[in-house]
């Protein structure tokens, strides 16, 4: 099982940016880089983290993972359920995700992940970065429509490292569990029952250049996920925004 080394900032451009030059610089596989803040904290297809001082939990963790590099897609998708655990565990918290990986909390989101990947002189490497919301100061105003943090649904700020411990712990047995035989397989059907937007959710997919709307039908082994469109046919979702929709009375519909 890994065991994870941390590494602790006060601020930090970014703890994911941090990990890959701590890989390229040969760290061993569970090196875990943890910051206080975050002065250019990253989301997906270059968007940002708001990542405000002692307001979230701020980690990436370098992977060297022995899996075929088709089933590196799962490594986030793995995260997603961990992190899962972590906040049942540490705070009676019950999430959903929301695909790729978005972790919410009423419908909102309490949590993001960043799975990026780097070459190395020990071959390629896998960091994962985690972003969760611990106070309430870790959501901006413009985002309270779709964000929110643990304090705001609890009614108390979470001790940080409460929460890292149970992280780390529930992240190390589920990257066991995804390396050991059938683990991919396993982790598909995980997912598929902890998440509500798994199967038959109306949803919108935004793609780079394209949109549409149809239904969720499950994921793809290397999990991707499957919608089946207005006009029946299946379309395989590899990157791209998913928004929940709800379907009004008068048949228009309104996302959620
Ligand atoms: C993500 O991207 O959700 C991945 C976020 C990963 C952040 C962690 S923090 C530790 C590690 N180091 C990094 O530099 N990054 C990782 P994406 O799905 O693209 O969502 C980004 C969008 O979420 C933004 O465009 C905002 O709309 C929204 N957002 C930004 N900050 C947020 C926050 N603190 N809470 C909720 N939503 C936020």
């Amino acid at each position: 099982m890994i065991q994870s080394t941390i590494l602790r900032f006060d601020s930090i451009d970014s703890t994911n940016l941090e990990a890959i030059r701590q890989a390229r610089a040969c760290a061993p596989e569970g090196l875990c880089v943890v910051a206080r803040e975050q002065t250019a904290g990253r989301g997906r297809l270059d968007r940002s983290w708001h990542s405000p001082k002692d307001a979230g939990l701020y980690l990436s963790i370098v992977l060297r993972p022995s899996l075929a590099k088709e089933s590196w897609p799962l490594l986030p998708l793995m995260t997603g359920l961990a992190v899962g655990n972590a906040l049942s565990k540490s705070c009676g918290l019950r999430t959903d995700i929301k695909w790729p990986n978005d972790i919410l909390a009423d419908g909102r989101k309490l949590c993001g992940i960043l799975a990026e990947t780097t070459e190395t002189n020990n071959g390629l490497a896998a960091v994962v970065g985690i972003g969760i919301n611990l106070a309430r100061e870790a959501v901006p105003p413009e985002l309270s429509d779709t964000a929110t943090s643990i304090e705001s649904v609890t009614g108390a700020k979470p001790d940080l490292e409460v929460v890292l411990a149970e992280l780390l712990k529930a992240f190390a047995e589920r990257y066991e569990n995804l390396q050991s035989k059938d683990g991919c397989e396993h982790l598909i059907r995980e997912w598929c029952a902890n998440s509500s937007y798994a199967y038959d959710r109306r949803v919108r997919v935004s793609l780079q250049s394209d949109s549409f709307t149809g239904v969720t039908r499950g994921l793809e082994s290397d999990g991707a996920l499957r919608v089946e469109t207005d006009e029946g046919r299946i379309r395989i979702v590899r990157a791209g925004d998913v928004t929940a929709l709800r379907a009004q009375n008068d048949g228009s519909i309104h996302a959620e």
